[in-house]
């Protein structure tokens, strides 16, 4: 179904299934590298998924040892938003860091 066929359907008494479901939601991973600095991962983490300072630091610290780690879980659109908002935020300060998306 459609964006606009949901809109039209929102007016109708009785709802489909698609029409009654919650959005399927998404994971955001930041992936590990050797060149990204910490302290620029960390920004990314405070300013893109809106994290603490402290909870930035927890965050990069994990992907840095573990190699991938979790830094919120969106519905799609915000998802595809945020990984291409770290993947522009990182070329232009040139870095290699790699951020992925997978549905839950
Ligand atoms: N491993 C990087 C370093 O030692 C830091 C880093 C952490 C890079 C997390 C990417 O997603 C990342 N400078």
């Amino acid at each position: 179904m459609s964006d606009n066929e949901l809109k039209l359907a929102e007016h109708r008494e009785t709802k489909t299934a698609e029409e009654v479901k919650s959005p399927s939601l998404y994971k955001v991973f930041l992936l590990n590298d050797d060149y990204t600095t910490m302290d620029f991962v960390v920004h990314v983490l405070e300013e893109i998924f809106h994290k603490s300072p402290a909870e930035a630091m927890q965050i990069m610290l994990h992907v840095h040892k573990k190699g991938i780690g979790v830094c919120g879980v969106y519905t799609r659109d915000i998802a595809e938003t945020k990984v291409t908002s770290v993947h522009e935020l990182a070329r232009e300060r040139g870095f290699p860091l790699m951020c992925m998306m997978e549905k839950e």
